[in-house]
């Protein structure tokens, strides 16, 4: 089983790591785009553009599925891209149902400027019961470049970007639930945890897709998650700064135990 992962960057990885959890022993092709990242302030059909390009490419390397780790590609180009394609696509959408089904109280949805203006997430809180009351969408420039370039101060910097941009909808709100609609905010997971303190749950839509696919490769109900293995066969390319790319990839795999 062959399994292409796109994004534009790092934040992908995450995805990656929660489909490990359910296909551990599945062969991974992660694309980073970084050549045109960050996605989030483009124009959506040139997104469109970018994530059928990287699609193609793993259409050609013949994979059995495409995951697109990422929350904006998703919005922008999962639907025209499912239209023809032999192979399963699956696409993030932020976890509001999760947190909406769990939760009584308002929640706060971080994503980009693009998945926050889209027609997808609009027509994704309008199908859901009370959610256009609930739900706060709060577009966070700049956050997915801070975790990207993994300055040796960039957990510091994310700290500055929550009180000085974020903390002010938190106060404001007091929400029950934190859906993190990039896939590069899952990486700050823990301190997004901290920050918002134990009366607010922190969610994110990657175990959900990780389910989604092994139901649509093997058409049953996925299995419960296993440990993450120690050996992974995954391969790493990027558009642009391979090497630098390639070793901050493989270090955070690293840290989560993945060889
Ligand atoms: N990681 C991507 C997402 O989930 O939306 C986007 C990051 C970006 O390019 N802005």
């Amino acid at each position: 089983m062959r399994i292409g992962v796109f994004d534009s960057g790092l934040g992908g990885l995450s995805t990656l790591l929660a489909c490990l959890r359910y296909l551990p022993s599945a062969e991974y092709r992660f694309f980073g785009d970084v050549a045109h990242a960050p996605y989030g302030d483009k124009d959506p059909q040139v997104v469109r553009r970018w994530t059928a390009e990287a699609y193609e490419r793993f259409l050609a390397a013949g994979v059995d599925a495409v995951v697109l780790a990422c929350n904006t590609a998703t919005s922008a180009a999962a639907a025209p891209l499912r239209e023809q394609s032999p192979v399963p696509i699956l696409g993030l959408e932020p976890a509001i149902k999760k947190a909406l089904d769990v939760e009584s109280g308002p929640i706060l949805l971080l994503a980009t400027t693009l998945t926050v203006r889209g027609d997808k997430l609009r027509a994704l809180l309008q199908r859901m019961d009370g959610a256009q009351q609930r739900v706060r969408a709060v577009a966070c420039p700049g956050l997915m470049e801070i975790v990207e370039a993994q300055t040796t101060d960039w957990r510091a910097q994310a700290e500055s970007y929550w009180r000085e941009r974020l903390l002010p909808h938190f106060v404001e709100l007091r929400p029950k639930g934190l859906v993190l609609g990039c896939t590069h905010y899952c990486w700050l997971e823990d301190a997004f945890r901290d920050w918002v303190g134990p009366g607010c749950r922190v969610y994110d839509g990657n175990d959900g897709l990780a389910r989604h696919l092994w139901r649509r490769l093997y058409g049953t109900e996925a299995p419960a998650p296993g440990a993450l293995p120690q050996v992974a066969r995954v391969q790493l390319e990027f558009s642009a700064k391979r090497e630098e790319k390639t070793q901050q990839a493989s270090a955070w795999l690293a840290s989560r135990g993945v060889l």
